[in-house]
């Protein structure tokens, strides 16, 4: 038997090896992290980005969310996003206000739900998009580089507004951080054919290291994220250690017709199959951090494509991407979970709800995630 496994039988989950990586978490955030672990045995939470905000056809209903009009409850966790914040801006990329978050991450905290944030920040090097690729970012704002000072006071207005996110009682609010995510694509400035595997880790070990350390945030659970994959050294070739990440996770979206080609379900299930091995391995919780099929134009695919794809394996969740409506020019409204029962996959998306290994907010409430 395993170390940390008899462990955990003598002394419940609290001891070495079965523990978050700050040792300093807030009692909510430890409480979390042990819970999750129980979740993780009986279904996958359901996720969605911005859920609060706005809907493919609403902007700022207070209450409303999509997934809560076509099945009567909230997801059970709620993704946001920080781009921009690190610019001082008081809008993100995608035009949510941070006082507005706030109060959102707030709201579903308090309703017993999760809350996952992801942050698209600027190239440093040019202060570009987060898609802008011109190299030389990561290098640059590790210690000793050119814009190493610059990237403090980024990390200060993420640290910030990380600190301000406070329950009723004045607590912290918990989140699973994932910044610099799918860094196995080649598409953002800290992308795989950007930055050398040890600019990567050194990136992600200096931003746990000056917010845990250095402005004492302790409402984190870190989450590492890939791209889809296809071996366990191709997970974990900028894997940053152990010992600064809590969460295992990748994101996969659907590109092919599934009428034609299952792959999507066949390569999913793959990866994650390595990633709940490495979980066991590592004591790592484990997630499909952003997942979808823009507008979802096959009408099985929550049950029939998704749901199977994660058959019986340990997912502690699953995060569909933001409904966004129009995009730009775009002349169809862009979304990633149905916002009306008729549509295509409207039917299948409330058997997905209703499955047994599926959790949504109301039952994930019952579980006081953040008590002991
Ligand atoms: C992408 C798209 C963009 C958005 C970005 C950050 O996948 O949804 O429209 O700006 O995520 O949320």
């Amino acid at each position: 038997m395993k170390k940390a496994v008899l462990c955990a039988l003598l002394l419940g989950t609290t001891c070495v090896g079965i523990a978050q990586q700050d040792k300093k978490a807030t009692k909510e955030t430890v409480h979390l992290y042990h819970n999750l672990f129980k979740l993780e045995k009986k279904g996958v939470m359901f996720g969605h980005q911005d859920a609060l905000a706005y809907g493919a056809t609403w902007k700022y209903q207070p209450g409303r969310s999509d997934v809560k009009d076509i099945t009567g409850d909230y997801p059970a966790v709620y993704g946001w996003e920080l781009g921009h914040l690190e610019q001082g801006a008081n809008v993100n990329l995608d035009t949510v206000p941070f006082d507005k978050m706030r109060g959102f991450i707030h709201d579903g905290y308090e309703r017993g739900g999760v809350i996952t944030i992801s942050w698209h920040g600027n190239n440093p090097i040019n202060n570009k998009s987060a898609w802008d690729v011109t190299p030389g970012g990561v290098k640059a704002v590790l210690p000793g580089g050119a814009k190493h000072d610059m990237f403090i006071g980024w990390l200060n207005h993420i640290a910030d507004f990380l600190l301000s996110l406070k329950g009723d009682k004045g607590e912290a609010i918990p989140v699973l951080f994932r910044p610099y995510h799918e860094l196995t694509g080649n598409w953002f400035w800290w992308g795989k054919n950007i930055c050398t595997p040890e600019e990567y880790k050194a990136l992600f070990r200096f931003t746990v290291h000056y917010l845990r350390d250095v402005r004492n945030v302790h409402n984190l659970l870190y989450v590492y994220n890939t791209s889809q994959f296809k071996t366990a050294s191709d997970f974990l070739e900028r894997y940053p250690g152990d010992d600064v990440v809590d969460v295992l996770s990748f994101d996969a979206y659907q590109s092919k017709n599934p009428a034609v080609d299952s792959s999507f379900t066949k390569d999913v299930h793959d990866n994650l199959v390595i990633l709940t091995s490495l979980a066991a391995q590592k004591h790592k919780l484990t997630a499909l951090a952003e997942v979808g099929y823009e507008n979802i134009p096959y009408a099985g695919w929550w049950t029939g494509v998704l749901l199977k794809a994660i058959d019986k394996l340990p997912v502690s969740y699953l995060l569909a991407w933001r409904n966004a409506g129009y995009i730009g020019n775009s002349t169809t409204l862009s979304h990633f979970v149905p916002y009306d029962k008729t549509q295509v996959s409207g039917a299948d998306f409330i058997r997905f709800y209703e499955a047994p290994n599926t959790l949504f907010e109301k039952e994930v409430a019952k579980e006081k995630l953040y008590a002991k």
